[in-house]
């Protein structure tokens, strides 16, 4: 299969450079704007034959991006995914957008997934919503040590079903899993919300790393499914292969 190669590395390239294309609301452009040649379906079209097996090739691309309220751990998810470390100390609040990418090896395919980092504070919804229409994905995240970030999930999937694509694999994150003894929303809490809004849901620890390989992995794989399955292959089903492999926390980290 011939590959392409990935953007690399963290974005001090600008955001805007790799801006989403302006098609709307509701629009079905899948195409990443930056990195990959219009792919109809989420799949990059090869434009020239593979150089070698380096990571930096890769089959299909995919943008999901991260969102929830302000102090949710975002950053510190991507960056645990990214680099495998936790940005211990000072809050560093993100400002606007920015990206990373990260190349996947899904079942011998190789996945790159852009994942746009967001702002939680509410004076840079407006940057976040002109990126919802071209994610592929979304991961929201709520801190289980802050109960109005849990409340505020309701806001953020009716935010969310009014900027993507209708079809945007969504998946419910309960970030900071590691930290029991603050801890203020139970996970059958996050359970229940999920199940009520039929989005498949797991707890995380950015810090400990428990999950955090397991969110993108699990979001990549749909993804690929949908973009190279067969007309009578059966279904990926997200929840179910995130239930098989999750690990629950006070565990171990992944
Ligand atoms: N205990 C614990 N702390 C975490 C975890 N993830 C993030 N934090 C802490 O939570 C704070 C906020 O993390 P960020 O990743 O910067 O939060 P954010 O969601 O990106 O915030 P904004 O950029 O403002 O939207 C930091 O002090 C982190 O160290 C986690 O899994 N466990
Ligand atoms: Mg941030």
């Amino acid at each position: 299969m011939s590959r392409k190669k990935a953007v690399k590395g963290k974005s001090n390239s600008s955001p805007t450079a790799c801006s989403p294309k302006s098609t709307g609301k509701g629009k079905t452009s899948k195409a990443l704007s930056c990195g990959a040649e219009s792919p109809s379906n989420g799949v990059v079209r090869p434009s020239r034959p593979s150089l070698s097996n380096s990571s930096e090739f890769y089959d299909m691309a995919f943008k999901v991006m991260l969102v929830g309220d302000s102090g949710v751990g975002k950053t510190c998810l991507l960056v645990r995914f990214k680099d495998g470390a936790f940005l211990a100390g000072s809050f560093i609040s993100t400002v606007g957008i920015d990206f990373r990418n990260k190349v996947l090896n899904i079942d011998g395919v190789k996945v790159k997934l852009q994942i746009w980092d967001t702002a939680g504070q509410e004076r840079f919804r407006s940057v976040t919503h002109a990126y919802y229409r071209d994610a592929h994905a979304l991961l929201l995240l709520y801190d289980v040590t802050n109960k109005t970030s849990f409340d505020n999930i309701q806001a953020w999937l009716t935010e969310i079903h009014e900027y993507t694509q209708q079809d945007v694999v969504l998946m419910l994150l309960g970030n900071k899993a590691d930290a029991t003894h603050e801890r203020v929303v139970k996970r059958e809490e996050g359970e229940k919300l999920a199940k009520d809004f039929g989005v498949p849901f797991m707890e995380t620890s950015a810090k400990s790393g428990l999950n955090v390989e397991l969110a993108f992995t699990a979001v990549a794989k749909e993804l690929k499914h949908r973009s190279m399955k067969a007309p009578n292959e059966p279904k990926f089903k997200l929840q179910d292969y995130v239930n098989k492999e999750m690990k629950t926390s006070g565990c171990c980290s992944s």
